[in-house]
């Protein structure tokens, strides 16, 4: 049984119950990056930073909780540790930048909802290292995405991955395509100090590091790769595709037609990730197989709307952001079927609709 971390050098042997939390996860298709503590200051100072900075752009949510995401121990009674798990999610398709002239879906989004699957996983790993234990006297509590804690901070601190300048938690030998999930428990690790968090940033060996690639910063189509390690989501496609509500600024607009919904550039061109890893799990729990019709896409109403995208993360963006990014892909990719909607469109319910179809004319006088 090789741990991941097996490679560093651990002067204690290795606990039974890693062991067994690498056995379990296997068991889900899971990769396990190890045990951390839940020291995260350093790493909360950047946040802090950032929050100042407004990185967060319209995310507000992410000023809440500023106190449990500096002590991630709060959110469990005696929380000691987090084990760290990640879903191998690369579809292995889309590889060949630029050769696709289509709107693209980011391929996280094109599976089932994450929080859902990726949690039940969790449930059954967190099941068997009970029994394993039993009688099991510990606290649990399980977070994919759920909580207001630092994940890649934790998933770094456990070793077993690194934080790129994309600011993804890569796998030296598996890429980045991984979705996060933690256990947090109250029992008790020995946990050798690691890797300190400034440390991290390190040049590159066989446990993985960036050292002096920029292949992130570079091909990032916006510029948010603007800092070593840091993003300015405000000029990020996948910020304003998912996460903004509300009109889309047009200096995006001619990216969101290559990305309609998330963006994964700056994974796709980072060399962890060029053997393409493809997931044969990902691919059993992928929903949407094509590209929508844009124009079917603008013109969804909510059942509709349910049909195609309801349990996919792509229901992040609601009814109205998907109709938003569909809108702006038709009209800079000039779909000649579009002017048949337009006045229906200027007279729309949904302001956001009726807002970028006006400022389509100012898009095209640019
Ligand atoms: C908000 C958010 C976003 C925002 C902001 C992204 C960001 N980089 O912060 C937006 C909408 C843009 C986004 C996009 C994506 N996201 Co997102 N997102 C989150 C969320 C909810 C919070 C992240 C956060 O706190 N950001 C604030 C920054 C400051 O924190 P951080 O990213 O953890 O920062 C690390 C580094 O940047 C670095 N750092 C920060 N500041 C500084 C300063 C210096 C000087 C240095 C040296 C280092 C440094 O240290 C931090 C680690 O502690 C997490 C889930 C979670 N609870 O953590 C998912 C999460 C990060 N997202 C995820 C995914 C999959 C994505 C996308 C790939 C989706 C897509 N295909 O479109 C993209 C990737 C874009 C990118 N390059 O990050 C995964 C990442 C998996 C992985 N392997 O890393 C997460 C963990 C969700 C999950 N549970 O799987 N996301
Ligand atoms: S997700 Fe796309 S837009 Fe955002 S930082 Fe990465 S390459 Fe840039
Ligand atoms: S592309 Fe290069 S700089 Fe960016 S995360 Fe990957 S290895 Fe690091």
């Amino acid at each position: 049984m090789k741990l991941p971390y097996e490679s560093k050098q651990l002067l204690e042997p290795i606990p039974p119950i890693l062991v067994a939390a690498q056995k379990f996860a296997g068991a889900e298709g899971l990769h396990f990056f190890g045990v951390s503590n839940l020291n995260v200051s350093r790493d909360f100072q950047w946040y802090q930073e950032w929050i100042d900075e407004s990185r967060n752009g319209t995310m507000e949510w992410m000023k809440n909780h500023l106190k449990i995401r500096e002590n991630p121990e709060l959110l469990l009674a005696n929380a000691q540790a987090a084990l760290s798990f990640g879903f191998p999610y690369s579809l292995g398709d889309r590889w060949s930048l630029g050769s696709d002239d289509g709107p693209r879906i980011a391929q996280y989004a094109r599976l089932k909802d994450y929080h859902k699957f990726l949690r039940l996983k969790l449930e059954r790993v967190k099941r068997a290292l009970e029994q394993h234990l039993s009688p099991a006297i510990f606290d649990w509590r399980i977070t994919v995405d759920s909580a207001p804690l630092l994940e890649r901070a934790i998933v770094a601190n456990s070793g077993g991955a690194f934080v790129g300048k994309n600011t993804c938690i890569i796998h030296a030998e598996k890429g980045s395509f991984f979705l996060l999930g933690e256990i947090l428990t109250s029992k008790e690790f020995h946990i050798p100090e690691k890797i300190s968090a400034e440390s991290r940033h390190t040049p590159r060996t066989k446990n993985g590091g960036c050292g002096t690639c920029k292949r992130c910063q570079v091909h990032c189509p916006t510029g948010a790769l603007d800092e070593d390690y840091r993003i300015d989501a405000r000029k990020c496609l996948s910020y304003w595709t998912i996460e903004h509500r509300g009109e889309i600024p047009l200096e995006y607009w001619p990216w969101i037609s290559r990305y309609m919904f998330g963006c994964d550039i700056c994974q796709l061109v980072c060399p962890y990730n060029r053997p393409g890893h493809p997931s044969p799990e990902a691919q059993s729990l992928e929903k949407i197989k094509s590209t929508p019709d844009l124009i079917a896409m603008i013109l969804m109403d909510q059942r509709q709307y349910e049909e195609l995208f309801g349990g996919t993360p792509m229901t992040r963006a609601k009814r109205s952001g998907l109709r938003r990014n569909a809108l702006i892909a038709a009209i800079v990719t000039k779909d000649p079927r579009l002017d048949l909607h337009l006045e229906r469109l200027k007279l729309d319910d949904d302001p956001v609709i009726r807002g970028t179809v006006l400022a389509s004319i100012s898009y095209f006088n640019k």
